[in-house]
């Protein structure tokens, strides 16, 4: 079929900015004439001279609107030149997988339609990520970039005429202004697989879950909270690791995610929570929308902070084949993530990093050859595999890890506290609050790091007293680019090694989030099985009443505790 692409103009809209990880606004501002438009036109025009005759993906968590910017990107690609499309069946394809695609096919980069853990349906959230050539998420100087042009753009792109049925699997062949367009239908969950079981030794998992050597089953429970993991969970636990249906639950991916926030931590996913709590089954997870998070638990709801999650993997890696091929050159996390992971960086004597909040942080040092593991307090673990997290591929590590080890979860933290010591961490999330007291308790947070007054001043609360070391407003340089981000949250470092961060969140799509992280450190076994939140409660109580947050956001208790 012989199409025309057609110029249309159009009229920049504010606030186009990619936050931490892509762009996310309510569906009803993505449905407003020209804005999907728009923002995908400064996509393609930000790639410059790598877009025309490129190949890219495209896919997402299968939210509302999905299927209707799709159809946009697919017409749109048509117009600016792209010569082919790998698209995920019915749209759908979850974050980790698209970063698999691009990799695997060595396409230009690929769209991502989610906004990730934020609701779904015509009244929540939609989202647009942009992933670059290595896999990952758009690093800020191309972000930067994007939303430079959405700032001035005036014109589009667009092939109005051309008609892509995408719930079938194969190609289908076009001519766009003589050249020819191609979009092939790839099958949403294939690529990630057969990936996944080249990683792993899905053998030694199948023995774990069915019981062997004299060890008994393991009854799992994964919670897809109806998100994109879904058709991965169906195909890689029922039918590749033969687990029996009632393992599942939720693995049908609903365009409003069955009307929750599809956020893998304590307060979403309580229903996940309360059946592990009732102690029929050793473990449990849970990811988000997109499937790039998860949240790990053990029998009868033993909680695993994402923080140590990520360090218990990197100090099990020979018990995963990809690793035992590969080694383990370096690991790293977000600054507002616990330490543990540095304290296994540090007897296994391999280069450690800290970077801001946000994945994208993480994709040069892997390139590069420094990184093999990383991890987020916000449920984010991953590897080198791809550049992205991955929640299924952790859930498999952890398995790996039972299952070799043959361990519990609770036993392989105690056994892992007991070698390193416990980094006792909590978040307190303050959702949606008024965006102007929140911008002025973090100037007044940032003018804190330029005082001197408040170098070895003491803060107590109760009993305990903290005597503060360092307060600064964190600061990175990527090792390998040598760019800079600046402010990415005020960290307030005790003499004891303790810490509070604050930082506004960059994935809202409305008012702010304010999030507080605390951390502390403790080497005395007697306190290793403590609850954490009765560990740091002194030291939230310094951080709100030094922080003014209470009064500055009107919330007496946040509106979730991890
Ligand atoms: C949050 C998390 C961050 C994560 C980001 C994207 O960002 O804190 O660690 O990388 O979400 O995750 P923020 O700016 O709201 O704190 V996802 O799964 O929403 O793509
Ligand atoms: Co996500």
């Amino acid at each position: 079929m012989t199409l025309t692409g057609v110029t249309k103009a159009t009229k920049p809209y504010e606030g186009q900015k990619p936050g931490t990880s892509g762009l996310r606004k309510a569906v009803k501002v993505f449905q407003q004439e020209n804005y999907t438009e728009n923002f995908v036109q400064c996509i393609l025009s930000a790639m410059e001279g790598a877009l025309h005759g490129c190949t890219l993906v495209v896919g997402g968590d299968g939210r509302f609107f999905g299927k209707e910017a799709v159809a946009i990107i697919i017409k749109m690609c048509a117009a600016n030149g792209v010569r082919k499309l790998l698209v995920g069946q019915n749209g759908i394809l979850s974050t980790p997988c698209v970063s698999c695609i691009i990799r695997k096919y060595k396409t230009a980069g690929g769209i991502v339609l989610t906004a990730s853990h934020n609701p779904g349906g015509p009244n929540a959230d939609f989202g647009i990520k942009f992933n670059i050539s290595n896999g990952g998420p758009a690093p800020d100087g191309v972000t930067n970039k994007i939303y430079g042009l959405s700032q001035s753009i005036s014109e589009y792109k667009i092939c109005p005429d051309l008609q892509c049925d995408i719930s079938k699997i194969g190609t289908q062949e076009y001519v766009v202004d003589g050249n020819p367009f191609t979009v092939e239908i790839v099958d949403s969950v294939k690529d990630y697989v057969e990936y996944m079981k080249e990683i792993f030794d899905f053998g030694a998992i199948k023995d774990l879950l069915h019981g062997a050597g004299g060890q008994p089953p393991l009854k799992v429970l994964i919670n897809s909270m109806h998100g994109v993991t879904g058709p991965y969970v169906r195909r890689i636990f029922l039918e590749e690791l033969g687990a029996s249906e009632d393992c599942v639950v939720n693995i049908v991916p609903l365009e409003d995610f069955g009307g929750h926030h599809p956020d893998p931590n304590l307060t979403y996913a309580a229903d996940l929570v309360n059946a592990l709590k009732a102690g029929d089954y050793g473990f449990g997870a849970a990811f988000d929308g997109d499937g790039d998070r998860n949240m790990i638990l053990g029998h009868k709801a033993f909680f695993v902070t994402p923080s140590d999650s990520v360090a218990v993997i990197a100090d099990n890696t020979d018990c995963i084949p990809y690793f035992k091929k590969n080694g383990v050159k370096g690991l790293a996390r977000s600054m507002p993530t616990g330490c543990s992971i540095d304290r296994v960086a540090a007897k296994k004597n391999v280069e450690v990093f800290e970077v801001p909040t946000g994945w994208k942080y993480f994709g040069n040092l892997m390139d590069a050859g420094r990184l093999s593991i990383c991890g987020e307090e916000s449920f984010g673990t991953g590897s080198d595999h791809i550049r992205e997290k991955d929640g299924i591929w952790a859930v498999l590590a952890w398995l790996s890890i039972l299952g070799v080890k043959k361990t519990t979860v609770e036993k392989a933290l105690h056994n892992h506290w007991q070698t390193y010591g416990r980094n006792f961490f909590t978040r307190y999330d303050y959702e949606n609050c008024e965006a102007d007291p929140c911008n002025a308790m973090m100037a007044e947070l940032d003018a804190l790091s330029n005082d001197p007054s408040m170098i070895g001043k003491e803060l107590s609360h109760g009993s305990k007293t903290y005597k503060v070391a360092k307060v600064d407003n964190f600061e990175y340089k990527d090792p390998i680019d040598g760019a800079v981000a600046k402010k990415q949250g005020v960290r307030i470092l005790m003499s004891d090694g303790s810490r509070v961060v604050f930082r506004l969140s960059g994935t809202g799509s409305s008012g702010a989030t304010v999030r507080l992280y605390i951390e502390s450190y403790e080497s005395d076994p007697s306190t290793y099985a403590k609850d954490a939140q009765e560990m740091l409660k002194p030291l939230v109580e310094i951080a709100l009443q030094l922080s003014k947050l209470r009064e500055r956001t009107g919330r007496q208790e946040p509106t979730v505790i991890t």
